[in-house]
């Protein structure tokens, strides 16, 4: 019989970043303002402004991840220091910062995985076109994508497209800086997702054209979902549920054409994007080699009336369990809700490992491509010692249980590439600053107090070396 659970041989470990959440330096290096750096201006948390102050820093993060044992490293690439204005002149500073960022990473034998967009819009075209609502965005993206592709071929095989247009669907407001006429129009969220469908695929028939070897997907924020009970009615809610938040997205990068119920659903309620002809004809050109899954919970769904009020996924703001505000309803076709055998983080983030099982499974046996986790982790609130440690036990409980997923996944035939958590260090939350932290490496700063910025290996940090020292053998 064959090893159970075994990590194949040059499995790529390591963990994930992106540019505006560790970085800082937001108008530093010739780099302009991009949407995160406007959108994170929250009274009492932290901004994009220092971040994890990476920019400086990089290569002495770059040596705690040699040091963890990394053989990867997922971060992104800041569009707005590449092309300050969007488009136009490239910035030296900022592709040589990449170019240092990867030598650095090559050096010591950790494979660069850029993602070239993680919801960082250069203002300036925010300011021109409003941004991914335009479809002049797809161009503009197209002559960023091929500058970075041909820069940086030579040193990058793994290339992600645009992270998360699942998540930017559901919290539009929040990952792009949208003009207050749009904000009761949910249909723009679905032509800027198309744009993005667009610019995926360019990018995937870039890669393909200038990169001798180079392999393309997108990176997506995945949950699948559960139906609340056996109930036929429910189960049809969870299949309405998995095609509107996830097939809707995998269909097009696998299958080249939205998924047909999803569609005919926002066609019937005036939501459906505005297509093009030979939009279709791209995506199928724009095919993807892999997916890159982010995975952090699972979802149930069950029936939602059809005069039920249409409302997007709520997020829990202060970190105290059962302050969730709401799930995203679609009348008439589900509503999403708790899941009552799960436990949760401090955020109503349900903790669910064999959901990773699940999904693996099921995107491999739907569309028989490789599969890369490019996120998963535990957002906690986490102490620095007297003494100087961080005793993240909870994290390690989250991390090990979500590795033995992947491990029956690919016992069960799976192939995955890579896991890379999120996130290599502490970093600005998307909605929660510095009080929610994932990192291995925890960063001596508050929201209100930049500190000293130092570096601390937490437990968690010690943990996953051996882990990844023995190749995912040793778990317990
Ligand atoms: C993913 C994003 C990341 C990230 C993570 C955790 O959706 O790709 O950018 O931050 O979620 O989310 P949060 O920071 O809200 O806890």
């Amino acid at each position: 019989m064959k090893d159970q659970y075994k990590f194949p041989a040059g499995f790529l470990w390591g963990a994930a970043t992106s540019a505006y959440q560790v970085e800082g330096a937001a108008e530093e290096g010739g780099k302009k303002k991009s949407q995160q750096d406007i959108l994170n201006i929250k009274p009492g948390l932290a901004d994009a402004s220092v971040a994890s102050d990476h920019y400086h820093r990089y290569q002495e993060d770059v040596a705690l991840m040699k040091e963890l044992g990394m053989n990867s490293y997922r971060f992104s690439i800041a569009w707005a220091r590449i092309f300050p204005d969007g488009v136009g002149a490239a910035n030296p500073q900022g592709v040589a910062f990449y170019h240092n960022l990867m030598d650095e990473l090559i050096a010591n034998g950790i494979t660069p995985i850029p993602t070239l967009y993680h919801y960082d819009m250069p203002m300036a075209l925010v300011e021109k076109y409003d941004g991914w609502i335009d479809r002049q965005s797809v161009a503009d993206f197209e002559y960023y994508a091929k500058f970075v592709i041909k820069e940086y071929a030579s040193k990058v095989k793994y290339w992600l497209t645009i992270n998360e247009q699942s998540i930017i669907v559901q919290y539009w407001t929040q990952k792009c800086l949208i003009p207050e006429k749009y904000l009761n129009n949910a249909q723009i969220k679905y032509q800027i997702n198309h744009h993005m469908n667009l610019a995926h695929a360019i990018s995937c028939k870039l890669v393909h054209e200038l990169v001798p070897g180079g392999q393309v997907g997108a990176a997506l924020g995945y949950s699948p979902i559960y139906p609340l009970s056996s109930r036929p009615e429910d189960n049809m809610a969870a299949q309405n549920a998995n095609d509107l938040r996830n097939y809707f997205y995998t269909d097009v990068y696998f299958k080249g054409h939205y998924n047909k119920a999803a569609f005919t659903y926002l066609e019937k309620n005036g939501l459906a994007p505005e297509m093009q002809p030979g939009d279709e004809d791209l995506f199928k050109e724009g095919y993807s080699d892999f997916l890159a899954i982010n995975y952090y919970s699972s979802d149930v769904a069950t029936v939602a009336p059809e005069d039920a009020e249409r409302r997007t996924s709520g997020f829990n703001p202060t970190g105290v369990k059962g302050q969730m505000e709401g799930f995203e309803t679609q009348p008439g076709f589900y509503m999403l809700g708790l899941n009552p055998h799960l436990e949760t983080t401090d955020w109503d983030w349900a903790i669910d490992p064999m959901g990773l099982t699940f999904l693996l499974r099921d995107l491999y046996t739907r569309y028989d491509r490789p599969l890369m986790i490019t996120e998963n982790g535990m957002g906690a609130y986490d102490t620095l010692e007297d003494d100087g440690t961080v005793h993240d036990q909870y994290r390690i409980d989250y991390l090990k249980e979500h590795i033995k997923a992947i491990k029956h996944a690919i016992d069960d035939g799976v192939e995955v590439i890579s896991y890379n958590p999120w996130s290599f260090m502490d970093l600005v939350s998307t909605s929660n600053g510095f009080k929610k932290r994932y990192g291995f490496v925890y960063i001596n700063r508050t929201d209100e107090d930049l500190k000293d910025l130092k570096r601390i290996k937490k437990d968690s940090y010690y943990w996953y070396q051996k882990i990844i020292a023995s190749n995912g053998t040793e778990l317990d």
